[in-house]
């Protein structure tokens, strides 16, 4: 059994699609906790409802980026997870974290990354003219969105778009990539060879 960890700031749609599937699907997890940064993520609210732990460490509470990683280092290590997912969280994490949940730390990010990381990507895919755009899974380093990536999901960019069509769009996929993602590393069939992930078949099942 595997323990799972979600930090969120906001909606934390990507969150419940985790939730639902694990719940679903019966995978071998269960989420220990959903933390946010921010105390009026709505994702909480979904999270209490299920009787899911849930914690706040603010970072407006914190006097820099150190004091805050360290904070919210320690609130999560007292569910001991396996794994961190980061479902639509927003600040960015220093190297000293980053490195503690080294192997077991997956971000979604709203980008055919290598394409536009960072913010406002909808916009930005808009903006270059792509003909298509998309998410992608990643495992997160300390180099912003160029962690190994998992799994990537492409819609196309139709004519018209705003960046409120087009990341709705991205966001239907990213509720079916994200848990197949989340997934694969509950099944223990990710690897990272030479800074890239391998995808390994499932186990094979015994019959008698
Ligand atoms: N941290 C590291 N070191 N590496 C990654 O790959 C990370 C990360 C932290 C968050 C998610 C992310 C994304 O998918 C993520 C990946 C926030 C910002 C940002 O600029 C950028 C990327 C991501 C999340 N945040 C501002 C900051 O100053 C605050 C913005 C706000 O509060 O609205 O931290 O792209
Ligand atoms: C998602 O689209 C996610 O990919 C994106 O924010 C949204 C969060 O939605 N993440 C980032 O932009 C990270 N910088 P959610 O809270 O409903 O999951």
């Amino acid at each position: 059994m595997k323990n799972i960890v979600i930090l969120i700031s906001g909606r934390g749609s990507n969150m419940e699609a985790v939730v639902r599937a694990l719940e679903a699907e019966g995978w071998p997890a269960r989420i220990a906790a959903v933390i946010s940064n921010k105390p009026e993520a709505k994702g909480l609210d979904f999270a209490r409802a299920r009787g899911i732990p849930t914690a706040v460490v603010a970072n407006k509470e914190y006097g820099s980026r150190a004091e805050f990683d360290a904070a919210l280092q320690e609130t999560i290590d007292r569910f001991a997870p396996d794994l961190v997912v980061l479902a639509g969280f927003m600040r960015i994490l220093t190297a000293p974290f980053v490195e503690h949940y080294a192997g077991r730390m997956l971000n979604i990010h709203p980008s055919l990354l290598p394409l536009f990381p960072g913010l406002a990507t909808h916009q930005q895919a808009i903006d270059a003219g792509e003909k298509e755009h998309g998410a992608t899974v990643h495992f997160v380093t300390a180099e912003l969105d160029h962690g190994p990536v998992v799994a990537q999901a492409r819609v196309p960019v139709l004519p018209g778009d705003t960046e409120e069509t087009l990341s709705a769009r991205v966001l239907v996929e990213e509720h079916k990539l994200y848990p197949y993602a989340v997934r694969l590393f509950v099944e223990d069939r990710l690897s990272i060879e030479n800074g890239e992930v391998r995808i390994l078949a499932p186990a094979e099942t015994t019959s008698i």
